[in-house]
């Protein structure tokens, strides 16, 4: 299966629910309001979100007019520009920095710690050398839910017993990052609710541990589950505020028919996408690829 049908795959569920109405309304014979309305009401139920889908009707409506579009069905193309449009562009690589040191956070069981062994088991079959850093020293049998992931991708895992302090955990592993010359470090830390002071202090604790000994880049990837829906946009908003988050990983795209809470968050936070989960095993991991994701979003 080609990179692109994965991700269509992977999809389905959000292009059915998306596909069919769009199909009508570009159907229609001409740029009415009723044609606006209903195009604006099918982008927001998808999960969009009312800003996002303001800004992409505001582009479409400019380009309709400026290239002299008639028929709705040409348009229909122009929309999925403007959704391509809206998504926030990575800056640099983070995987590719030597010593970068990346720490994984958001609510529980969005996907953090199989993301974690995902993308180290990429890494690692790139020929980098990855070290794992378990700062999920809260929930029982974390620990070893990593180091099962680390034994799959073949990394080294830097961890201590449950209980102890998730900053020092990180503080080690990026001792280990500098002893051993690796290229770099993924940090797995414990779900937690956006709406908990103490524990988002505890995360802040990290990446200031973290920024501080490392001599590398620090970045911290908000992983969001895409069943969740509008609720990750609220997430997002109180991760940020917290952590001033560098980036996202949106996952359980394959059972989601909220595929558009993607676009929704990483244009109101203007955070770009770095992967996407389709699935639960090593190798369901993609690059995110804004006019793939589109393509296969819209259908
Ligand atoms: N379908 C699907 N399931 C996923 C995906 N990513 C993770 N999962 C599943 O989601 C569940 C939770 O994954 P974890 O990696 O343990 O989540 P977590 O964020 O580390 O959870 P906590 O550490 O408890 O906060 C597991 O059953 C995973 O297999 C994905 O992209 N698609
Ligand atoms: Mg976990």
């Amino acid at each position: 299966m080609g990179l692109f049908d994965k991700i269509a795959k992977g999809l389905s569920r959000s292009r059915e629910k998306l596909s069919g109405g769009l199909s009508e309304i570009f159907g229609r014979s001409s740029f009415d309001e009723d044609f606006w309305d209903d195009l604006a009401e099918t982008l927001i139920l998808s999960d969009v979100g009312v800003p996002t889908t303001d800004t992409i009707i505001d582009e479409l409506k400019t380009k309709v007019r400026k290239e002299g579009i008639k028929d709705p069905q040409e348009a229909k193309e122009c929309l999925k520009e403007c959704m391509v449009n809206r998504f926030a562009q990575p800056q640099n690589d983070i995987f590719e920095e030597k010593g970068a040191c990346v720490l994984f956070v958001g609510i529980n069981g969005t996907g953090k710690t199989t993301t974690v062994g995902k993308i180290a088991k990429q890494l690692h079959d790139e020929g980098k050398a990855v070290i794992l850093g378990s700062a999920d020293t809260f929930r029982a049998a974390a620990i070893e839910q990593l180091d099962v992931w680390a034994k799959r991708a073949n990394v080294e895992v830097v961890s201590r017993e449950r209980g102890s302090d998730p900053a020092g955990v990180c503080y080690s592993a990026i001792e280990r990052l500098e002893e051993t010359d690796a290229d770099i470090v993924l940090i797995d830390t414990a779900g937690r609710l956006h709406t908990s002071a103490d524990l988002m202090r505890e995360l802040q604790k990290c990446v200031s541990v973290v920024r501080k000994r490392n001599k590398a880049g620090v970045y911290t990837v908000l992983v969001i589950d895409a069943t969740t829906g509008q609720n990750g946009l609220v997430q997002a908003r109180e991760f940020d505020k917290a952590l001033d988050i560098d980036a996202l990983i949106i996952t359980k795209l394959d059972g989601s028919a909220k595929g558009g809470i993607a676009l929704a968050i990483s244009s109101e936070l203007n955070l770009p996408i770095l992967k996407i989960g389709v699935g639960e095993g090593l190798d369901d991991l993609r690059d995110f690829e804004a006019k793939a994701f589109i393509e296969a979003l819209v259908g």
